[in-house]
């Protein structure tokens, strides 16, 4: 395949904020920072703020628990600011009257979500009545058209969260899609779990980042290799690299560790082997290995920092959403709060 053009996105730095009294406040001036710092008008900043307000006094009103999460991203290039709302119930159980302002005023995380969703570029949302939501809202930095060039590409997001009481995160994740000259749709996705956490377990991460950068156009078991030499006297990580080729209907794959990956499709998960090994201390004998990708289905890695004992069927129409969505309601569902945790979701254009 000839490559002609593609982008590649990567794990950034991720603004966490739990609930409490001062939420509302905290969310709005970081939003307002984060906006100002992509070269956002003022207006469109004012707007935001508004959005990110909102959300923040919504969860604090009626979630049981919750966090925001506030980034500066660049999906395809374009670069954005976004607030995800993540609580673990009661949950929106109609999300239809939600999205209209004034209908659900009866104390349902609802309440205000229409004007997020006006204010926003990009909104979407998941929710499981009883157990949680997770909400996006994207603002680009700029105004411009309204669709994205090359939308046929591959869509892939992700999310890490610190450990409690750690600013930095030792999980990472980095994507590079293909979009090839003769018509192929791609895209190659690493997951990464430095060894414990904290500041020598984030460096093994950007070191991780900065070698899948430099390895374009290899295969899976090459990335690792070329990551296992560069990551020689780090921590050492666990990770795995998945090639998902959505025009052809199959993932390739190498991993390394204990990193999570699964082909969803459906009801079904399909888990992607790992091997034994730490990257950057102890490589096993690599060999490739070959999944199945059907039509609409969805390639999802995360760390240890989640639970794998999660099933697509508790989780009804989550693996449609836009692929942050998808990792911010796992990661609210399946996360645990001893570790590190980190989430790449990747999948086909949705026509
Ligand atoms: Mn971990």
């Amino acid at each position: 395949m000839n490559p002609v053009s593609g982008y590649e996105t990567e794990a950034g730095d991720v603004v966490w904020l739990r609930l409490d009294v001062a939420v509302a406040a905290a969310a709005r001036r970081e939003a307002a920072r984060l906006a100002r710092r992509i070269g956002m008008a003022p207006v469109r900043v004012a707007e935001a703020e508004l959005a990110v307000t909102e959300a923040a006094t919504n969860l604090q009103k009626h979630a049981r628990d919750g966090a925001l999460a506030l980034r500066v991203t660049a999906p395809r290039g374009r670069a954005a600011l976004e607030l995800l709302s993540l609580d673990s119930g009661p949950g929106m159980t109609d999300l239809g009257s939600a999205l209209t302002d004034g209908v659900s005023g009866s104390g349902t995380l609802g309440v205000g979500m229409g004007a997020i969703a006006r204010f926003a570029d990009v909104f979407d949302v998941h929710s499981l009545p009883g157990r949680g939501t997770a909400l996006l809202a994207r603002f680009w930095a700029e105004d411009g058209p309204g669709p994205l060039p090359d939308s046929d590409e591959p869509e892939v997001a992700g999310l890490t969260r610190p450990i409690s009481g750690e600013e930095v995160c030792g999980d990472t994740w980095a994507a590079r899609t293909e979009h090839g000259s003769d018509g192929t749709r791609a895209v190659t996705v690493m997951m990464c779990d430095g060894l414990g956490h904290g500041p020598l377990a984030a460096l093994a991460g950007e070191r991780a980042r900065a070698a899948f950068r430099a390895g374009a156009h290899r295969s899976p078991q090459d990335v690792v290799r070329a990551l296992h030499a560069e990551l020689r006297g780090s921590r050492g990580a666990a990770i795995t690299v998945a090639r998902a080729d959505f025009s052809r209907g199959v993932v390739e794959h190498c991993g390394v560790g204990n990193v999570s990956a699964f082909v969803v499709g459906g009801e079904k998960r399909a888990p992607l082997l790992s091997l034994p090994g730490i990257v950057g201390h102890q490589l096993p004998a690599l060999r490739p290995f070959r999944t199945a990708l059907e039509p609409g289905a969805v390639l999802v890695m995360h760390s240890d920092g989640l639970s794998d004992r999660w099933s697509p069927a508790d989780l009804p129409g989550l693996f449609t959403r836009q692929p942050t969505v998808v990792a911010a309601q796992l990661l609210g569902q399946a996360g645990v709060r001893r570790d590190d945790a980190g989430i790449v979701v990747a999948r086909a254009a949705r026509g």
